[in-house]
């Protein structure tokens, strides 16, 4: 039957990260898959996580099937972490969550409702984005176009973004990101997000609102800013949540879609055929990793030593951020680096070509993705000459 398979390329961000593994040199360095990294390079299970889960253990006594929608006292904790500045939302009992298989699993549901249920509308994504946006929509056979995030400088430009947005037709979808732009690190202002809003009221549009790095941009009340807004003003929205890196359980696959309705009938009828996807896609998702999340949350003290540790992870990547800035402008070469000055987040993108990228590698064991993104994360004291002098080297400025 699959005799006449062609070969094809493997996922360039997860295939960097085993070339990173096999690559034997002592002085490599990893700025490609978007893993928070600590100041010794180590991605660690953050001690909150591990108090929880200890007991979680210890307290267990069955493992029998939840439903398709997971774990409701998860979902209701996600909601009010994420509706802290927006609680008439909450009261107003139009928003619901379910929970899903990480980020991905909810923007993947997230199509699967507009694949059943409005086939017609097109998907509009960020150019560039996440790859795996493109990747997620189009394999459903939705239809998507970009708009551009960037002007040919390579500056984020809001006027560019803005100028197409407003000639998208009537209706149709719109993907966002909430925070930490997933490949840039150029996150809109307060006063571009009311701007976009009434872009978007306008035009009476549908945002999915991907929420991959809430408290990793610039704190968790912050990086809410705009889902709170749109969900305020907007009677139809979704949110794709994800715990993977604010709670570091990448691989526990934790996430949530976040379904924002007219009022209480509205959401949970959502919810409801959210769920009849969820069922014959997978099941149902797995609990481990959202229990946690729920424990985590659920006890006071637990959630002020996560609060503290996501703090401090956020405040390192600012830190690292600074360094490179720093380092940039000292090796004379800061123009490679503009955007790490202006964005935030675990990404940037540097001015490099792909021949540049790739002697990177090869020659310098550096690994950054091929589309110029780099894990600011991934420097440290120890490297941070190494790095810049290297990117320079191979830029031969
Ligand atoms: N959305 C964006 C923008 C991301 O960068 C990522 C990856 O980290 C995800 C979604 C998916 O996250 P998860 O690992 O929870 O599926
Ligand atoms: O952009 C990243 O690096 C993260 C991690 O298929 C990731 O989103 C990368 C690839 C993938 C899933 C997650």
């Amino acid at each position: 039957m699959f005799d006449n398979l062609e070969w094809i390329s493997p996922d360039p961000i997860l295939s960097l990260s085993e070339k990173f593994i096999e690559d034997r040199n002592p002085r490599k360095v990893d700025l490609g898959i978007g893993l928070y990294k600590n100041s010794n390079g180590i991605t660690p299970i953050m001690e909150s996580v591990k108090i929880a889960e200890k007991y979680l253990v210890s307290q267990a006594e069955d493992k029998v099937y939840k439903g398709s929608v997971g774990l409701d006292g998860y979902c209701n904790k996600i909601i009010s972490l994420l509706y802290k500045d927006a609680p008439e939302i909450i009261a107003e009992e139009r928003v619901t969550a379910a929970q899903t298989v990480g980020g991905t699993g909810a923007v993947r549901l997230a199509a699967e409702l507009i694949k059943s249920y409005s086939p017609r509308r097109i998907v509009w994504i960020c150019d560039p984005t996440w790859e795996n946006h493109r990747g997620i929509f189009s394999h459903l056979g939705v239809n998507i176009r970009s708009y551009p995030y960037l002007n040919e400088k390579g500056e984020f430009s809001f006027d560019c973004m803005i100028e197409s947005i407003s000639k998208i037709p009537f209706e149709d979808i719109l993907v966002l990101h909430g925070c930490g732009h997933n490949p840039t690190g150029y996150d809109l202002t307060n006063n571009q997000w009311m701007h976009l809003l009434e872009i978007v009221k306008e035009k009476r549009i549908f945002p999915i609102i991907d929420m991959a790095y809430h408290g990793l941009a610039d704190n968790l009340n912050k990086d809410s800013y705009g889902v709170n807004l749109f969900s305020e003003q907007l009677d139809e929205m979704f949110v794709a949540y994800s715990c993977s890196k604010n709670f570091g359980l990448y691989r526990d696959r934790v996430g949530a879609l976040v379904i924002l309705g007219k009022n209480k009938d509205h959401c949970s009828k959502i919810k409801l055929h959210a769920s009849n996807l969820a069922r014959v896609n997978y099941s149902s998702p797995p609990i481990h990793g959202a229990s946690i999340v729920n424990e985590v949350l659920s006890s006071n003290e637990l959630y002020q030593i996560w609060a503290a540790e996501l703090e401090r992870m956020t405040t390192r990547v600012k830190g690292a951020r600074k360094m490179l800035v720093r380092e940039s402008s000292e090796q004379g070469c800061s123009e490679i680096f503009l955007g790490a000055a202006r964005g935030e987040g675990l990404f940037s993108t540097i001015l490099l070509n792909l021949n540049e990228i790739r002697r990177l590698k090869e020659v310098y064991n550096i690994y950054m993705l091929e589309i110029g993104r780099i894990n600011i994360s991934g420097i440290n004291k120890n490297n941070i000459e190494y790095v810049v002098s290297a990117i320079k080297q191979v830029a031969g400025t």
